[in-house]
């Protein structure tokens, strides 16, 4: 019997329903800024926090007794049943996971690989079946003690080699199942004190590791994207990929800004000081946005909690950043979000996903009205437009600084300070939330 008995497939039954478990706002045949709303929001389902996840935190262990929990290839079949029975409740079109959330660890690197890709093919089947497709895969380069130094960025180059073998093993069967992109999270790309590390040895095999990846993705012919995906800190104390300027320069410095765009996290982005649109909005002014993690963290504790989005303001204010960079691509809506670890039910997890994808269906709404109307940007423009005379063009062009004092002598120039409007801007962005 399916985990999920007697949970009905979710229907869109419009902002008025009194049904828990229903979507009010996400009907994904809706048409939004122009596309279906399934096609703009691309959402999927995180095999890691929904089907691995224990329910541990720093201070205990499991809490969730999941009749697929067990390091067998039964149990690992078992979750993968499980996974599509959620996945045919919520009609989400895409998901994604590690190599490691989908088979249990074998005692060699042949091993672990033969349980993979029994797995893989399992899965195969089920996507064909009707299932949902795969947004992204991605190697586990954390979890294990083996990665406890790092991956590509470890002091110890059969690491290195391990790490690369497992990204090789995961990207062909990505590959495989049509998956749209491959991300690399750097979980232990980092280091914990710098008194035991050479940062430079670290970054040039992390710059070399990533060309091999980019490499082997043009071997085999994968059409998908290569993401990083940026994090400031967690697992390690410090991580090489801060955030979305750091990661700029460090492809940049490898030659690779062509090759690798960027996964974006909610979470992340807070972790880092930034808000998430301003993570978003600057991949997207350097050509560098991919896909996006959709979570938030709790704004007291400080960690990356990994939580379900519920804060439409907040997920409006990134999606209209997605959108006026073009919308999603090969990217999506990656649920990158865990339970709390008291919500033991089946439903919770149902619900948890209802809820988010309405929460980010309602920003998205919010978004393509306020690109449609053009407020935004119309103030925007106008408050750029001084740069459009071509006084302004030249002394950016050709003016020396000898030139332009000369020329504010000349004119007399006496620039006067104008609002920024900001309280207007947030009004106007209320209006449409
Ligand atoms: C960790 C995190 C990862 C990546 C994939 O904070 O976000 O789950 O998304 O490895
Ligand atoms: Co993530």
């Amino acid at each position: 019997m399916s985990y999920f008995a007697g949970i009905e497939p979710i229907r869109y039954e419009g902002p008025e329903s009194g049904v828990e478990l229903a979507f009010r706002h996400y009907d994904p045949d809706a048409t939004v800024g122009g596309a279906r709303l399934e096609d703009q929001l691309r959402f999927a389902v995180a095999w890691w926090h929904s089907f691995a996840w224990p329910g541990g935190d720093p201070f205990g262990g499991q809490t969730f007794e999941r009749p697929w929990f067990g390091e067998t290839m039964e149990a690992a079949r078992a979750k993968a049943d499980a996974a599509f029975d959620l996945f045919a409740i919520l009609g989400q079109p895409f998901f994604c996971f590690h190599d490691f959330d989908i088979r249990p660890e074998g005692d060699s690197f042949a091993e672990s690989t033969r349980n993979f890709e029994e797995i893989v093919d399992y899965i195969g089947e089920k996507m064909e079946a009707g299932g949902p497709r795969l947004l992204w895969g991605t190697s586990n380069l954390f979890s294990h003690r083996r990665f406890m130094a790092g991956a590509a960025t470890n002091p110890d180059p059969d690491v290195f080699a391990y790490a690369a073998a497992t990204v090789k093993t995961v990207l062909d069967a990505t590959h495989r199942l049509g998956g749209q992109n491959y991300v690399l999270w750097g979980g232990r790309e980092g280091y914990e004190t710098l008194l035991n590390t050479d940062l430079k040895a670290e970054a040039d095999q992390a710059g070399a590791f990533l060309s091999k990846v980019v490499d082997h993705k043009h071997k085999i012919g994968f059409k998908g994207t290569i993401l990083i995906e940026p994090k400031p800190q967690e697992p390690t104390k410090h991580q090489y990929d801060y955030d979305v300027a750091t990661v700029a320069g460090f492809l940049h410095r490898y030659g690779l800004q062509d090759e690798v765009k960027l996964n974006l996290e909610q979470g992340h982005a807070i972790l880092a000081g930034h808000s998430f649109e301003h993570e978003i909005a600057l991949a997207a002014s350097l050509g560098l946005f991919g896909s996006i993690d959709m979570n938030r963290n709790d704004y007291q504790s400080g960690w990356d909690t990994d939580q379900f989005p519920d804060n439409p303001r907040e997920v409006a204010l990134a999606y209209y950043e997605i959108l006026k960079a073009g919308g999603f691509t090969t990217g999506g809506t990656n649920f990158d979000a865990k339970l709390r670890r008291q919500s033991l039910d089946p439903v919770d997890l149902v619900a948890a996903h209802v809820g988010a994808m309405d929460v980010c269906a309602r920003g998205f709404k919010a978004a393509a009205a306020m690109m449609e109307d053009g407020g935004l940007e119309a103030a925007r423009r106008e408050r750029y437009a001084g740069w459009q005379s071509r006084d302004a063009r030249r002394m950016l062009e050709e003016e020396t600084l000898d030139a332009i004092a000369a020329r504010v002598r000349e004119q007399d120039l006496r620039p006067e300070p104008r609002s920024g409007r900001q309280e207007r801007l947030e009004n106007y962005v209320s209006r449409f939330i």
